[in-house]
């Protein structure tokens, strides 16, 4: 047994810690630096937030390796004493992936933020994954190429964090999720050996496609060092236009048409309900309505070229044109200048923080199949204010990924914690619905400590015993970012 019950006050820490636990702490500076070790409870929290506040985390250290090599010795320097660990970006993750006992130590990889290439003949970029999303946004950018990963918290996440979980974002109607911007991957092994996968091929097809099984693997597999990422032409010419509708129905008609009538080259289909857009009114400064009365629903859309024309707006406009013609918008406003595109966007990436000043929250991210959009939140709605009275449904997302945020707000007359009691009993009627419409319950942000009862509801046995395969292979002594993604056996 490693853990020794003599506790001893760390000097300025105020946390209790043992002496073996102690001299492993020594063992993890001489391996990264003293400086990259910290301990003291001011210079942790930031790595120990968790922004649901659903859990509590805590921490032997936060360790912040700056090389591969290190990582891969804080990694064998863990196995050997059975140490978890939780590796960690930009712990703006929605799930409690990166939560830690005190126990655990975090690997926060923020040093290894070294952009090692830009191909701008292959359209390709090499960096480490400590580097921040929208740092590599730029980077491509200077080189006239583009990153299209993209996504409200773009200036903190990691890519090592955005790979990940497999984000989502903005743009993956015309580029995929992260998934599908990937060419390879350089990961270090829970055993502490360094798989270097870290081709730029488009094609390479030799045997299991391993870069996959660590993307979306939470970090429970092996902590990604770096990453071969799939660049585009920039976009210099964008259309960005605000629709209003009176239902659902008219929003996915609208979809499917703008798929054909522009050719696919709609980057972002987003909705919001109206009560999203009327909180970010009230709470968020600068986000105001672009229309004279108020609609249900509303439509945020984006194409974007890189001719020499601009084919983009004119794309739009005719798109536009038909679908008023046939009744299907309300009104719309076509933004004429960056300007207004950016106070367009910035309405739909306010709502996440608008929520938060409306009470306690319990989110939910579904997909369901585009045809079943409408019975999904038409259901969804019903059946929840029948359960909870006054529970508030903020139904907003990217509906040309079939995504849907459905987050429920306190009701005004609830006590916080008491709607939290009822977590399970309103998150279990909407995975009901869309396991019954042939969904997912999580489209985009993952399974953390968040999701692992749905795991094992909704998975079947062979799936469950697949996952639990893969990681007893590759982590037999479970020290990778144990208790996420994979639920205990019953
Ligand atoms: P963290 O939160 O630090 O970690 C997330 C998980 O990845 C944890 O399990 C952690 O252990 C693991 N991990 C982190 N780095 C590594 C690594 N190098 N190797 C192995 N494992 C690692 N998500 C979407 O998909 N679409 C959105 O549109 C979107 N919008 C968001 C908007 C806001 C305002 C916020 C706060 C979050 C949003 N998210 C969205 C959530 C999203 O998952 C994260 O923002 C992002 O992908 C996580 O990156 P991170 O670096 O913060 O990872
Ligand atoms: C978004 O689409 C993100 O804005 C965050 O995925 C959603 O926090 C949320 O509910
Ligand atoms: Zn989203």
């Amino acid at each position: 047994m490693y853990f020794e019950y003599r506790f001893i006050l760390v000097s300025g820490t105020g946390s209790l810690m043992n002496r073996k636990d102690s001299d492993f702490v020594g063992s993890l500076r001489r391996v990264v630096g003293d400086a990259f070790v910290l301990e003291d409870r001011e210079r942790v929290s930031d790595y120990l937030k968790e922004r649901r506040g659903r859990f509590t985390s805590d921490t032997m250290a936060v360790v912040l390796p700056g090389s591969t090599d290190e990582v891969s010795q804080l990694i064998k320097l863990c196995r050997e004493r059975r140490v978890p660990m939780v590796p960690q970006g930009g712990n703006t993750g929605v799930c409690g992936g990166a939560v830690s006992t005190e126990r655990s130590i975090i690997v926060n990889l923020q040093r290894m933020n070294r952009i090692r290439k830009v191909d701008r003949l292959g359209y390709t970029l090499e960096a480490e994954a400590g580097c921040i999303l929208s740092n590599l946004q730029m980077a491509a950018q200077d080189k006239g190429l583009y990153l299209p990963l993209s996504l409200g918290a773009e200036g903190s996440c990691q890519i090592g964090g955005n790979l990940s979980t497999n984000a989502g974002g903005v743009n993956v109607l015309r580029y995929g999720n992260a998934r599908d911007l990937v060419l390879g991957v350089e990961v270090v092994l829970p055993s502490g050996e360094v798989w270097n996968g870290l081709n730029a091929l488009r094609k390479n097809n030799t045997g299991y496609d391993l870069k996959n099984v660590f993307i979306g693997a939470e970090g429970t597999l092996g902590i990604i060092t770096a990453a071969v990422l799939k660049l585009f032409p920039q976009p210099v010419h964008r259309s960005t236009v605000l629709i209003a509708v009176t239902s659902i129905d008219s929003a996915v008609e609208l979809f499917s048409r703008t798929r054909k009538e522009t050719s696919d080259f709609a980057s972002s289909f987003e909705l919001m309900s109206r009560i999203c857009v009327e909180a970010a009114f009230r709470n968020i400064p600068g986000c105001r309505d672009f229309f004279d009365q108020p609609y249900p629903w509303y439509v945020l859309m984006e194409l974007g070229d890189s001719t020499s024309d601009g084919i983009s707006k004119q794309l739009n406009e005719r798109f536009l044109e038909h679908a008023f013609e046939d009744g299907l918008i309300e009104d719309a406003v076509l933004a004429s200048s960056d300007k207004q595109a950016s106070d367009m966007w910035r309405l739909r990436e306010a709502i996440v923080e608008a929520q938060l000043y409306e009470g306690k929250s319990i989110k939910n991210d579904v997909s369901v199949p585009l045809g079943a959009i409408k019975p999904f939140i038409e259901r969804t709605v019903a059946a929840l204010e029948a359960r909870v009275p006054g529970a508030r449904s903020f139904v907003y997302g990217h509906i040309g990924d079939g995504n849907i945020h459905f987050n429920l707000s306190q009701p005004r007359d609830m006590d916080g914690d008491e709607f939290f009691s009822r977590w399970h009993e309103m998150t279990d009627i909407v995975h009901e619905i869309t396991d019954e419409l042939d969904g997912s319950f999580s489209a985009e942000h993952g399974i953390g400590l968040l999701k692992t009862r749905e795991m094992l509801r909704y998975k079947s046995a062979v799936e469950l015993g697949l996952l639990r395969s893969f990681k007893a292979a590759l982590d037999p002594d479970n020290i990778m970012n144990p208790g996420k993604v994979i639920p205990p056996a019953e």
